[in-house]
């Protein structure tokens, strides 16, 4: 048993935030035995086989700097990233972390050398975040933690094959949870909002209330979707998503502007979205296969919302139109 050392954090992209850490020595180490053994490591610009990853350790309790120069920085940023997607899960879903068994994942920061994305690795149970063009832009929001994180739920659950329509639904699993972790950790530093990737760049890299916003994702389902590349096809669940949760038309949260279209022009009013991601939850981890197409995607939501809420609810009744808002039947 180590003993829960509660420290500060100055991250990047998430202000001051606290972090846990165990004491080795003299030492502080950045790991969180309150939630599984997350823990950082430096991959200091190296991949996985290259050589060991030290963990960050420090003589004192405070972490980082809010900036991208100094290494420990985006370390604060994973474990806080970790934690609120942790605590997510555990609160919101009664997980106890990605495979619900009580134990955490290691985050690797500074991986590869100027890695432009961040991923989760499956098969070895890791998240991986890169430093960005010239490494000088940590890949490290909570958004993209949490996205990542749901990537190991999806696949310790469904399983949906990385591929076609099935991918599309993995990738929208990541964006939707995302975007409820965000809400969920209430920073004053991120707001919460139905984007992704919104503090990393000018721009948004997607949208939830109107996905071809991108310039390139799906809003709604057509013959030959399954082509698409699974982050633009995704952009049917995330349009599913918003629908169901905020309802259509213009709307505005946390002070960011939304407009949600349907394909049929029909009005959806949203459930909200604590009653939308208990859906979502229950559908991925309760009724999704690896096979899991939109159609498929459609009944598994209705069986989930027929579980929690009962066929004659207003739940159910919402999942089916905005379903049929997006165009699948
Ligand atoms: N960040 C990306 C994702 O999680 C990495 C990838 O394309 N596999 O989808
Ligand atoms: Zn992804």
């Amino acid at each position: 048993y180590e003993a829960v050392h509660s420290g500060t954090g100055n991250s990047q992209w998430s202000g001051k935030v606290k972090v846990n850490s165990v004491k080795s020595g003299k030492n502080f180490v950045l790991k969180d035995t309150a939630r599984g053994g997350n823990q950082v490591f430096n991959a200091r610009h190296k991949v996985i086989g290259q050589g060991t990853f030290p963990a960050f350790s420090n003589p004192t309790d405070t972490w980082g700097n809010g900036k991208g120069s100094m290494p420990q920085t985006a370390a604060v940023d994973a474990q806080y990233g970790a934690a609120a997607t942790w605590d997510y899960f555990k609160s919101v879903h009664g997980r106890k972390g990605i495979r619900n068994d009580g134990k955490g994942a290691p985050s690797y920061v500074h991986y590869d050398d100027n890695m432009d994305n961040a991923f989760w690795d499956n098969d070895n149970f890791f998240m991986a975040y890169g430093d960005g063009p010239g490494n000088k832009r940590p890949f490290t929001s909570l958004d993209v933690a949490a996205h990542e994180m749901s990537h190991g739920v999806t696949g310790a659950t469904a399983g949906l094959y990385y591929y076609g329509e099935s991918g599309g639904l993995d990738e929208a699993t990541s964006d939707i949870f995302a975007a409820m972790v965000e809400f969920h950790a209430k920073n004053p530093k991120d707001p919460a909002d139905y984007l992704f990737m919104e503090k990393l760049g000018a721009k948004p890299e997607r949208y939830m209330d109107k996905p071809s916003k991108d310039g390139h994702s799906a809003d709604y389902w057509f013959k030959g979707l399954d082509d698409l590349d699974p982050h633009l096809s995704s952009g049917v669940g995330n349009h599913f998503y918003y629908l169901l949760a905020e309802g259509s038309g213009a709307k505005t949260i946390n002070g960011v502007k939304y407009n949600s279209p349907t394909k049929n022009g029909k009005k959806v009013t949203g459930i909200g979205r604590g009653a939308a991601e208990k859906i979502w939850y229950k559908a991925v981890t309760a009724y999704m296969t690896s096979t899991t197409n939109y159609k498929g995607a459609r009944s598994a939501t209705l069986k989930a919302a027929r579980d929690l809420y009962g066929t004659k609810s207003v739940q159910y009744k919402t999942v089916q139109a905005a379903w049929d808002g997006v165009n699948v039947k």
